[in-house]
């Protein structure tokens, strides 16, 4: 293949540059340096993780909802393929609907986690980013009281929320819980933060897919 006359891949070539390109370059840089905070803004989404890792059910993302990131997890490393780590652009204006669904290699039980992004705060782990999730709806598997609506002593019926992992600053202020002062659907939905969250584990089976369709809303 004929390389290109204006284009070299070996590093050890300089190609010359007149004054008015190099100018031109380092405002671009500049411009692209400047604008960087400006893209698409990691605290305003909410996040799914799936986590069939005790039953050694291996997930395959098939599809999310537009503008949604959804993968196997990179940060379990070598357990990657037993988790998906999904974001879901999201508001405060009004709810959104996000759509996820995977499927699993065999058959056994799945966690579904829901929580908030992670942002990180300089010195002191993830930041309180609080994010709703309400209506939720499963097809290939099922969740018991998907709408938070069945509530026994103030907490949702089949959904657990797991201690404070160790060294996160949750307090008695900052656990998840219950809402009641804007549901997507009933009376409440569900309030969570990255360290504070709602997760329930649903039966699957393998090759059969499961989708996850369900509604969100950032707090502001
Ligand atoms: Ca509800």
């Amino acid at each position: 293949m004929r390389r290109s006359a204006f284009f070299s891949l070996n590093p050890t070539v300089a190609i010359p540059m007149n004054p008015f390109a190099s100018r031109f370059c380092s405002a671009l840089a500049l411009l692209l340096l400047v604008s960087a905070p400006l893209r698409a803004d990691e605290s305003r989404t909410v996040r799914i993780d799936f986590n069939g890792e005790a039953q050694g059910v291996a997930l395959a993302v098939n599809g999310a909802s537009p503008g949604a990131m959804a993968k196997n997890s990179e940060w379990r490393k070598d357990k990657a393929e037993f988790w998906i780590t999904a974001t879901f652009p999201s508001r405060a204006e009004s709810w959104s609907e996000g759509s996820i669904t995977f499927t699993p290699s065999v058959t056994g039980r799945v966690v579904v986690i829901l929580k908030g992004p992670y942002v990180r705060q300089q010195g002191a782990g993830a930041r309180v980013v609080w994010v709703y999730f309400d209506d939720l709806r499963v097809t290939g598997a099922r969740l018991v009281n998907p709408g938070f609506e069945e509530v026994q002593g103030n907490r949702p019926v089949g959904w657990y929320r797991p201690p404070p992992p160790t060294g996160a600053t949750v307090t008695p202020e900052t656990m998840a819980d219950l809402d009641a002062t804007q549901p997507a659907e009933g009376k409440f939905c569900a309030r969570v933060w990255h360290n504070s969250n709602y997760s329930q584990a649903m039966d699957v089976t393998a090759g059969q897919p499961v989708t996850l369709v369900f509604r969100h809303r950032l707090y502001d």
